[in-house]
């Protein structure tokens, strides 16, 4: 008999690695039951208490592995310049030899797991199939909630060779010898020495952005970082959008909100919370699908007030990272809503008290089954996908950027979500708080040149014949004293309508130079204790930080000399033209 591709490659993993045994998972609940029993006996994970979390568990990784480590990410292509100036850069070759020593005899002693997936629903034709080879059944058993796992990846896979490979091991865990490496060329993944979130879920940021993005600008469709919700309006219909935020910037959050206005007829229902995957269909509208079928949620401020939904979610088939435990053996973080109870223990394993800082990781998180939630769309396996018809683009700012604002074509929306920026969060290591440009949200997950990324979303606008419509929205603008201005999470329907109405041809606005900015009047304010005062400063557009704005994303432009598309400079010199106009007509009024 032949050997199949799969088969030739997970022999050739296995040739590396030296695990002492292979296990190809077949998705069960036995084996789910074995795998779960192999992540308690290394040590580093517990279970909850079964009445209130049946079949919940606590995790706890390496305290030097708690997020994302971007600068040990990679992608590998001949010439540099094809992952351009956003990445970080190896040759593939180069790669292949510095991480195959780390690979070389990595486990030994341990079981290396062929773990088969499909991305999307089994029956979507926009789905795709990866195969992570592990030697972490945590990682293991976080793959069985956040993707189709199992029987099904594997009969679809075959005796085919149509599956993105990834090869993971935990190593050692020193920073020192960690790297996540990316080779678009031959849609593979090599990730060694974590074995928290992004860097270790392959399917997740590795497959479904940053080679799914390759993917999508040679096959003519879109791979983002956006969650998918439908908005109900009285009456029934529901209407879908994309949002991208960066990292901990409240996807999940809105993507699973309990509306403000369901007393009104407004509702949210919940499709995806993280990357969408879309293609053009035949009624002319773009199509998205969630790629995942899990939450791996940020827990940290998620409570009975913020977010009713993920809470109800939670209380069953979850995995908890690095959260904080009580001595009830219930799962406890900041925010969730109840003051921490004596014997709390921490994320790192200690009786916590005040002086040792939050008792959960700012980056602890949950993963739980998506049709957990309670606001699961009706459509979120549907296999065509749901039609989209905005897209939001948004970020952490606490000054510049209105509550929302719309663009006035799709040229200039792509500019919109190429001049994004955002403060940065405790979801990728280094420094929280500074403001960094994070066009589309995409900063850490594009798999190429990120010029030749705007000209493919400026290409994609050319053959949609219903374009989304493109927005901007700011939750985290914040006033004198230092606070929100914005009531934020469920409150955000209220911005959810504007943009329904807008979609809609109703909704009144006002144009800025920087785009279209509701009037005051045109939001749904009622029943919300907020000031008049707070609300102007939140659809404030004032030129002068745009023009800081504007230098700022100049130079970051620059980076990318002439591949970056024309029309992006273009657009830049538009809003530039028309802040200035906007300056002097200002002053003459004063
Ligand atoms: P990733 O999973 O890392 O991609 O993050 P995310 O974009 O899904 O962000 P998430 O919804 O988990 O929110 C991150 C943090 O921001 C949490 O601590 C939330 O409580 C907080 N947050 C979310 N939405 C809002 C909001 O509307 N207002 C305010 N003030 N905070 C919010
Ligand atoms: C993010 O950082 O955007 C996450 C968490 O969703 S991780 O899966 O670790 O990338
Ligand atoms: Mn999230």
């Amino acid at each position: 008999m032949v050997a199949t591709p799969l088969e030739n490659w997970v022999e050739e993993a296995a040739r590396l690695t030296k695990p002492d045994q292979v296990v190809c998972c077949d998705g069960s609940d036995d084996e789910n039951e074995r795998i779960l029993e192999e992540m308690l006996r290394d040590g580093d994970s517990e279970t909850l208490n079964e009445k209130t979390h049946p079949n919940c568990y606590l995790h706890r990784s390496s305290p030097n592995d708690v997020a994302r480590t971007e600068h040990l990410t990679f992608i590998c292509t001949p010439e540099q310049d094809d992952a351009g100036p956003t990445n970080n850069w190896m040759d593939p070759g180069a790669a292949k030899h510095k991480l195959g020593a780390l690979f070389d005899g990595a486990m030994r002693g341990r079981t290396m797991y062929v773990v088969p997936y499909i991305m999307g629903p089994a029956n979507s034709p926009i789905s795709k199939v990866g195969v992570e080879a592990t030697d972490s059944p945590y990682v293991v058993a976080n793959m069985r909630i956040m993707s189709r796992m199992g029987k099904v990846a594997m009969e679809r896979i075959g005796a085919s060779a149509d599956f993105v490979p990834g090869l993971h091991s935990i190593g050692d865990l020193d920073p020192l010898r960690r790297y996540i490496a990316h080779f678009p060329e031959e849609k593979l993944i090599w990730s060694v020495g974590s074995g928290y979130g992004g860097n270790a879920l392959l399917g997740k940021k590795c497959f479904a952005l940053r080679i799914a993005s390759v993917m999508a600008r040679e096959q003519g469709w879109m791979a983002e970082h956006m969650l998918i919700l439908g908005l109900e309006s009285p009456g029934g219909k529901v209407t879908y959008m994309g949002a991208a935020f960066p990292s901990a910037c409240g996807k999940t959050n809105l993507a699973m909100m309990v509306s403000a206005l369901q007393d009104q007829g407004y509702r949210v229902w919940t499709v995806g919370d993280d990357i969408a995957w879309m293609k053009i269909a035949d009624d002319g509208y773009l199509h998205a699908i969630n790629p995942e079928s899990g939450f791996f949620g940020v827990a940290p401020g998620t409570g009975m007030l913020t977010n009713p939904n993920v809470m109800a979610a939670l209380r069953k088939n979850t995995i908890f990272t690095n959260t904080a435990v009580t001595p009830e053996r219930e799962p406890w973080w900041e925010g969730i809503g109840t003051p921490p109870p004596a014997g709390l223990i921490n994320w790192k394993g200690e009786t916590w008290d005040s002086s040792k800082g939050p008792a959960a990781h700012p980056n602890a998180r949950y993963t739980v089954p998506a049709w957990q939630s309670p606001s699961i769309s009706p459509k979120w396996e549907a296999p065509e996908g749901v039609p989209i018809s905005a897209f939001i683009f948004g970020g952490r700012r606490a000054r510049v950027a209105p509550l929302v604002y719309e663009s006035f074509d799709w040229q200039h929306g792509v500019f919109v979500g190429a001049t994004m920026a955002s403060e940065t969060t405790a979801a990728a290591t280094g420094n929280v708080g500074v403001v960094r440009r994070d066009p589309m949200a995409m900063l850490p997950f594009c798999g190429y040149n990120m010029a030749d990324y705007f000209r493919h979303w400026l290409e994609m606008g050319k053959r949609i014949p219903h374009p989304p419509k493109i927005f901007h929205v700011n939750w985290f603008r914040r006033g004198a004293d230092g606070n929100f201005l914005w009531p934020g999470y469920g409150e955000n329907v209220r911005v959810l309508k504007w943009i329904l109405e807008r979609v809609e041809g109703r909704g009144d606005a006002e144009e800025s130079p920087v785009g279209f900015v509701p009037r005051r009047k045109a939001l749904t304010l009622d029943g919300l204790k907020i000031s008049h005062e707070a609300i102007e400063e939140l659809l404030r557009v004032n030129p002068e930080d745009w023009e800081d704005d504007l230098a700022d994303s100049k130079q970051f432009f620059q980076k990318f000399g002439n591949r970056l598309p024309e029309e992006i400079r273009e657009e830049h010199e538009k809003l530039s033209r028309r802040l200035s106009t906007e300056g002097a007509s200002a002053s003459m009024a004063r």
